[in-house]
């Protein structure tokens, strides 16, 4: 006995590790059980509704069984062979009725709500649009309404239908943000765009993930929803319209413009899609979705990228520094202008 409580007593700082690990350490929750939109109230009232009707088929069904283990048992001596029935029909009625209507309350509102949640908003000029194409292993969000494109961080306004198109330019991946709902898969060739609609009450940023094994990076693909005010949208997509910030140092410009914007784009030039547009990346969360600017600085975060994606995201297409002979003067002064490229809104 002394024995097993002092093996428990070590496990607990174990146990107590693994729950923080599991709870994610406070970063934005990636959790369905705590729904911050009415889509994904609705997946988990769906969820909460099916459980609770397994959970009581559950404990009725083991009630009667330890019951009649305990209640019919043979008891010592007794040689009798127990009764012989065969086919008594109230019981055949009732275990033929009771899953049915079981069956019922489960299937009929979640035969409503799928339904329900692939409402298509496309048309609806109150719901904004937004063209999703996800990458190995990045996000792309364009608006095609103020043709505007940005790239790991979706902006959307508050107490609006969002519509998502969405596709994909390589392989599978699938577009989910746990809190918000989803999820659905981007599918890569044409004619296979996938529709969802969700909807973002509070203003905040939410943690997405990609939900399809899509390659060694697959993990790593985060990206960020931020819901603002329908004002603070408009200012960003003011912003992300305006003209293209550039480098002042000649020497940095030209090393901008010749090594990052052959793949990138910024400002109105929306050329560049095969890498994530860096308008205003000094605004995001994140460096390539997944390096926190609260824990090093965005400038700190761009040259741990640059210098060596790959080890930041295994299997990722983008070149590293030596790649593409970027000096480190070159680096430093990207990485700087960069940091320093925000959107106010
Ligand atoms: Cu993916």
């Amino acid at each position: 006995m002394m024995n097993r409580w002092r093996v428990m007593k070590r496990l607990l700082p174990l146990a107590a590790g693994m729950i923080l690990l599991l709870s994610a350490c406070g970063r934005e929750d990636l959790s369905t059980l705590n729904p911050q939109g009415p889509v994904a109230q609705k997946q988990f009232d769906l969820m909460t509704l099916s459980i609770s009707i397994m959970a009581l088929v559950v404990v009725v069904v083991f009630a009667i069984c330890i019951y009649v283990l305990i209640r019919f048992r043979r008891r010592k001596g007794d040689k009798t062979v127990p009764k012989q029935v065969e086919g008594n029909h109230t019981l055949e009625i009732i275990w033929t009725v009771v899953p049915i209507i079981l069956l019922l309350i489960l299937g009929v509102p979640t035969i409503n709500t799928v339904f329900g949640l692939s409402k298509d908003y496309s048309k609806d000029p109150k719901a904004l649009q937004v063209t999703v194409t996800s990458h190995q292993y990045w996000w792309e969000f364009e608006y095609p309404e103020y043709g505007i494109k940005t790239g790991q961080e979706l902006v959307v306004p508050t107490g609006k239908k969002i519509q998502f198109k969405l596709a994909s330019a390589d392989v599978t991946h699938a577009f989910w943000i746990p809190s918000i709902g989803g999820k659905i898969d981007t599918n890569a060739g044409t004619g296979t765009t996938n529709k969802l609609y969700l909807e973002f009450p509070k203003e905040g940023v939410f943690r997405g993930k990609c939900a399809e094994l899509c390659g060694p990076s697959h993990s790593l693909m985060d990206f960020k929803a931020k819901a603002v005010s329908q004002a603070s949208f408009d200012r960003w997509v003011a912003a992300m319209k305006a003209p293209a910030v550039m480098p002042e140092d000649s020497k940095i410009k030209e090393a901008f413009e010749n090594k990052c914007l052959t793949c990138h784009a910024v400002g109105e030039n929306n050329a560049g899609s095969s890498a994530p547009n860096l308008t205003g990346i000094g605004s995001r969360q994140t460096i390539a979705g997944i390096l926190y600017n609260d824990e090093k600085s965005t400038e700190e975060n761009i040259k741990e990228w640059v210098t060596d994606t790959q080890k930041v995201k295994p299997g990722n297409m983008m070149p590293s520094a030596k790649d593409l002979d970027l000096t480190q003067e070159e680096l430093d002064g990207i990485a700087k202008y960069l940091a320093d490229y925000k959107l106010d809104y």
